[in-house]
């Protein structure tokens, strides 16, 4: 399986993530991507290809062209109001607040377009989020153009973004670009399994409407688990998306027995969905000894997990999300990869 990858990834670090009322350093930080490629070349996997420049077309197909004017003039706009430090939104739209007009001033602005505010904004922030779309979309045009799969080793991550929100550490929604990429070319119906430990908030959003596209999610029960407001069972889809939006929120202590459970359901849903292709939303956070989840996955259980994608024979797209257990991602990720392919 091919890797795509960008050392762009780079240019996205901030120095602070609001935590427990403290800035501590970011839990999504570039090593990250540093242990998935040495674990990709010590498992003999081919060499990382890098993207193709990005394609704006169908990024537009899914975030609001006010928002993408947000993320690209937004940390000048910051610096000419006089602002010292990154980008962290300071309040919020919250209930009976919003009447869906974007401020002006760009504090305003700022807050407008987070979801949340653990991820901060700066200067390198939009060239490594075009970076990781790219990746994402050249990874996809190898599995369009007849590739059994690729991995697509984005950072910053996407499944938290929405048409025109950021936060959970993410900026452009990889994988929705990419799965409405797979539409574009053709693909009558594509299915999205997010097996992030969060709930995939942003891209549950953007397809909530539509029936060509299922959304399948894994995730830390919304009472429990950031995001808090969205991953709940009963959101199933609306409209012509009615039932093509499946959530699986499970609580505090979840181990592979039960959560592989959820993994066959879902696995069972989208084998009647038929979809043409197939995106992973790849986050290896559900892991054990993950520092801000609670699932109790074991690396071998990662390799289970590929095992049982690569049962539906589809064309499949990984897209990296979320795993902060700095030390394990790359075993965590890559075993997801090598259970597919032994498979
Ligand atoms: C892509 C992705 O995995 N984004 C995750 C964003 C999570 N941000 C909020 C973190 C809040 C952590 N609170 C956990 C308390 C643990 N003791
Ligand atoms: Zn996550």
């Amino acid at each position: 399986m091919k890797t795509v990858h960008s050392e762009d990834h780079r240019l996205h670090f901030p120095q602070g993530e609001l935590y427990g009322g403290e800035l501590v350093t970011p839990f999504e930080r570039p090593s990250r991507v540093e242990h998935v490629l040495n674990r990709l070349r010590d498992r003999g996997f081919p060499a990382p290809v890098a993207p193709d420049a990005l394609d704006m077309g169908p990024v537009r197909r899914i975030h609001a062209p006010d928002f993408l004017e947000f993320l690209e003039t937004g940390w000048s706009e910051w610096e000419a109001a006089g602002f010292k430090g990154e980008m962290i939104a300071a309040c919020f739209p919250a209930r009976r607040m919003h009447t869906g007009r974007p401020p002006v001033n760009i504090d305003g602005k700022l807050a407008y377009y987070a979801l949340a505010n653990e991820t901060a904004i700066t200067g390198g922030t939009w060239g490594a989020a075009q970076a990781a779309c790219a990746v994402a979309q050249s990874a996809q045009r190898l599995v369009a153009g007849g590739e059994r799969a690729a991995f697509a080793l984005c950072r910053p991550p996407g499944h938290h973004a929405t048409a025109d929100m950021f936060g959970g550490y993410c900026f452009l929604n990889n994988a929705a670009v990419a799965a409405e990429m797979f539409r574009l070319d053709g693909a009558k119906r594509v299915a999205i399994l997010d097996v992030d430990f969060h709930h995939g908030n942003g891209t549950q959003d953007i397809f909530y409407n539509r029936g060509d596209v299922l959304f399948v999610s894994l995730h830390g029960a919304p009472e429990h688990a950031f995001p808090y407001f969205l991953g709940y069972a009963d959101e199933t889809g609306a409209g012509e998306g009615e039932g093509a939006n499946l959530n699986y929120p499970m609580p505090p202590g979840t181990a592979y027995d039960r959560w592989s459970e959820a993994l066959d359901h879902g696995i069972g849903k989208i084998r009647n969905f038929a979809p043409d292709a197939l995106v992973i939303s790849l986050g290896v956070d559900a892991y054990k000894d993950d520092p801000i989840s609670f699932f109790k996955l074991t690396s071998p259980d990662f390799m289970d997990c590929g095992r049982r994608i690569a049962a539906l024979g589809l064309p499949t797209l990984f897209c990296m999300e979320g795993g902060y257990a700095i030390a394990e991602i790359g075993v965590n990720a890559v075993n997801v990869l090598e259970g597919f392919e032994g498979a």
